[in-house]
C-alpha cells in the first residue's frame, strides 16, 4: 500500500477533521493541489490572495480545531505570513503549505522566478520559523510522512501554527500511507507529581481566602479549558469576569457571570470584583497594553493565580510543564466546595429604547437590531475598531459565540476570518462587524463568499474613518476614500451570484435590511450602516484616550 506525499498530507487532514482547505494556485504547488484534489471528502476552497487565504484558514481554526492553508512559493506564502503572525498571536492550530522550487534548482546557483533573485531558496523557511512552532522541508519520500506528522503533532498540541514547504517535483512522490492517527492527537499528560503538587498549593491558597473572583482570559479555548472553567466555578461558588478577547468564552446566562473586566471600560461592578478579590484565579490570560488599558487593569501580586497554556504560577511559585486543561480539571474536582451566595446581584440587561423607523440610524439602534438577532447558534465575527466595543457589550444567549482577534489586530482580518469560519461551520448563523476602513483591505473575500453561497451577514459601519485612531491619536491619516460599498456586491456577483448589499441611513431602513438578509440564504448580505462620525461607543472614546496617553509617554532618560 501506498499513496503520495500530497495523498499522505491529504489524508492526515481528512483524519485530523479538516475537511476543507484554503488556496491559491501558482505553478510551485499545482502538483501538490492535484493531490489534494485527488482525496475523497476533502474540499479545496479557493481565496483571492494569500493573506486572506491565511486568514481564511485561521477562522476555520475557529470553527473546526485546525486548518490548512496552501500557497505558492515567496510571491505566497509571504503575504500568508502575516496571518499566520496572527494565528500564533490568537493560538490557532493553522498549517501553511507552500510549493516550492524544484529540488534539482536547490544549490545550483540558478535564479528562479518569484524569488529574491538570488540563487538561496532557504530565506521563506527562515522568516516562518518566527511565526510557527514547527517548520519542515520535504525533499524526499523518506522522511516526509515523519515530518508531515511532526508538525501536525505541534500545531495541535500548542494551539500554534506550523509550516511545511514542498517542492513543486516532491508532491507527487510515493510514499507509505499514514498509520492510526491518534498518536497525532493524544494530549501528553501533565507530570503527576508536579501536577498534585499544584493543585495541593493552590487547594492551601485557596482554602485562607474568601473573596475568590475566576478570571477568564483568551488562551482558555485553546486550551480546551471552557467547560472546566464552568465545573470550577460551580464548585468554587465563586463569580466569574472574562477579559474582553474572551468574550462568549463563559455562559453569559450562568449565575456566577458578573461580565468583562477591561478597566476603565469594565463591566459595571467587574473591575470592584476583581480590585476587592483576595483571590484571582486567572485562566489563559493576555495582558497586553489594550486588554490593561495602558498598563493600568493588571491584576498582579499575592492573590494571582496565573494559570498559563503550560505553567501555574501560585503563592510565589511556578509550576511548569503541567497543562492548563489537566490543572483546572483536577481543580474542579477538588477545590474547596462553597455555595454562591445568594445576594450577588445579577448583571443588569443593557436596554436601548427603539428608535422610530425614520430617525437617522445611531450606533446603539445599530447595535439594538444587531443584538437581537444573535441566537445561541451565531458566530459574530467582529472586527478591530469600534466593533470590538460593540461586540463586548453585547448580552450573549449561552453558545453564542463572538470571534475576536484583540491581540494580533489585524484591520481587515474579519471578512476573510468569517469567510473560513462559515466553511468550516455552515449550520450556524454567520455574523460580521466590520468598520470601513478595515473592510478596504480584504474587501474582495466576500467575492468567496459570493462563489461558495454562505449567507453570512456583514454589518459594515461607514463612518467615513479610522475612527478608533481618531480616538487614539488624531490627524489627516485617519480619514479614508468613501466608498460604495453596497455596490460593490453587484460587481463581485457579476451577473451569476446571489449576494446583496443593501444601504441603512434610517433605523427602519436597517430593519427592512435585515429582514432581506435573513431571507437572502444563497449569499452573503452586506449591509452598509451610516453613522456620524461622532458616534461610537463612550467605552471607545474612554478607552482610546488612556492607549493614546500610554503611547505618547517620552522615553525615560536616567
Ligand atoms: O470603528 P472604526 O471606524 O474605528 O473602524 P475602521 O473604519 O475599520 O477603522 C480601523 C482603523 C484602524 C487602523 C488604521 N485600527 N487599527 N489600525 C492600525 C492598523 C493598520 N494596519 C493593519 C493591518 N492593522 C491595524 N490595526
Amino acid at each position: 500500500m501506498s499513496t503520495t506525499i500530497g495523498g499522505y498530507l491529504a489524508k492526515r487532514l481528512a483524519q485530523i477533521g479538516v475537511s476543507h482547505h484554503f488556496a491559491v494556485a501558482g505553478d510551485y504547488n499545482l502538483v501538490l493541489l492535484d493531490q489534494l484534489l485527488a482525496q475523497d471528502g476533502l474540499e479545496q476552497v479557493y481565496c483571492c490572495n494569500e493573506l486572506n487565504c491565511g486568514f481564511a484558514a485561521e477562522g476555520y481554526a475557529r470553527a473546526r480545531g485546525a486548518a490548512c492553508a496552501v500557497v505558492t512559493f515567496s510571491v505566497g506564502a509571504l503575504s500568508a505570513i502575516n496571518a499566520l503572525g496572527g494565528a500564533h498571536a490568537e493560538n490557532l492550530p493553522v498549517i501553511l503549505v507552500s510549493g516550492a522550487p524544484n529540488t534539482n534548482d536547490h544549490g545550483t546557483g540558478r535564479i528562479l522566478h518569484h524569488t529574491l533573485g538570488t540563487s538561496d531558496y532557504g530565506y521563506q523557511y527562515e522568516m516562518v520559523r518566527h511565526v510557527t512552532v514547527a517548520a519542515e522541508r520535504l525533499f524526499s519520500a523518506e522522511d516526509a510522512p515523519a515530518k508531515i506528522d511532526r508538525v501536525i503533532e505541534r500545531a495541535l498540541a500548542l494551539s500554534k501554527p506550523v509550516y511545511l514547504e514542498i517542492p513543486c517535483n516532491v508532491a507527487d512522490l510515493e510514499c507509505p500511507e499514514p498509520g492510526p492517527v491518534e498518536a497525532l492527537l493524544s494530549r501528553r499528560p501533565s507530570a503527576g507529581k508536579t501536577l498534585d503538587r499544584a493543585i495541593e498549593t493552590t487547594l492551601n491558597f485557596l482554602n485562607e481566602r474568601e473573596q475568590v473572583v475566576i478570571l477568564i482570559g483568551s488562551k482558555l479555548r485553546a486550551a480546551h479549558g471552557l467547560d472546566a472553567a464552568v465545573k470550577l466555578a460551580d464548585r468554587v461558588g465563586c463569580a466569574v469576569t472574562i477579559m474582553a478577547a474572551a468574550k462568549g468564552f463563559f455562559p453569559e446566562d450562568h449565575p456566577a457571570y458578573r461580565g468583562v473586566y477591561w478597566g476603565n471600560v469594565s463591566s459595571p461592578g467587574a473591575e470592584e470584583l476583581i480590585d476587592n478579590a483576595d483571590a484571582i484565579l486567572c485562566l489563559g490570560p493576555v495582558f497586553n497594553d489594550y486588554s490593561t488599558v495602558g498598563w493600568q487593569a493588571w491584576p498582579k501580586g499575592d492573590k494571582m493565580v496565573r494559570v498559563e497554556p503550560e505553567e501555574v504560577i501560585v503563592a510565589g511559585r511556578s509550576f511548569g510543564g503541567i497543562s492548563l486543561f489537566d490543572f483546572v480539571t483536577a481543580l474542579s474536582e477538588q477545590a474547596p466546595r462553597r455555595t454562591r451566595s445568594a445576594e450577588t446581584p445579577a448583571l443588569p440587561a443593557p436596554e436601548t429604547a427603539p428608535l422610530p423607523a425614520s430617525a437617522p440610524l445611531t450606533n446603539d439602534e445599530m447595535m439594538r437590531q444587531i443584538g437581537a438577532l444573535v441566537t445561541a447558534d451565531t458566530t459574530l465575527t467582529a472586527e478591530t475598531g469600534d466593533s470590538w466595543f460593540n461586540a463586548v457589550r453585547l448580552t450573549l444567549p449561552a453558545e453564542a459565540r463572538v470571534e475576536l482577534e484583540m491581540q494580533w489586530g489585524h484591520i481587515g482580518w474579519s471578512v476573510p476570518s468569517a469567510f473560513g469560519n462559515a466553511t468550516g461551520s455552515p449550520e450556524r448563523q454567520h455574523i460580521v462587524m466590520v468598520g470601513d476602513g478595515s473592510f478596504q483591505l480584504t474587501a474582495q473575500e466576500v467575492a468567496q463568499m459570493i462563489r461558495y453561497e454562505l449567507p453570512v451577514m456583514i454589518f459594515l459601519v461607514n463612518n467615513r474613518g479610522y475612527v478608533i485612531e481618531i480616538k487614539i491619536h488624531d490627524g489627516p491619516y485617519n480619514y479614508i476614500k468613501n466608498w460604495n460599498y453596497a455596490g460593490l456586491i453587484d460587481v463581485f456577483n457579476a451577473g451569476e451570484g446571489h449576494g446583496l448589499g443593501l444601504k441603512a441611513h434610517t433605523s427602519g431602513e436597517l430593519a427592512e435590511a435585515i429582514a432581506k438578509a435573513r431571507q437572502n440564504r444563497r449569499g452573503p448580505t452586506l449591509i452598509e450602516c451610516s453613522l456620524d462620525r461622532e458616534d461610537c461607543t463612550e467605552d471607545l472614546v474612554r478607552w482610546g484616550s488612556k492607549v493614546g496617553k500610554t503611547n505618547a509617554r517620552p522615553p525615560v532618560t536616567n
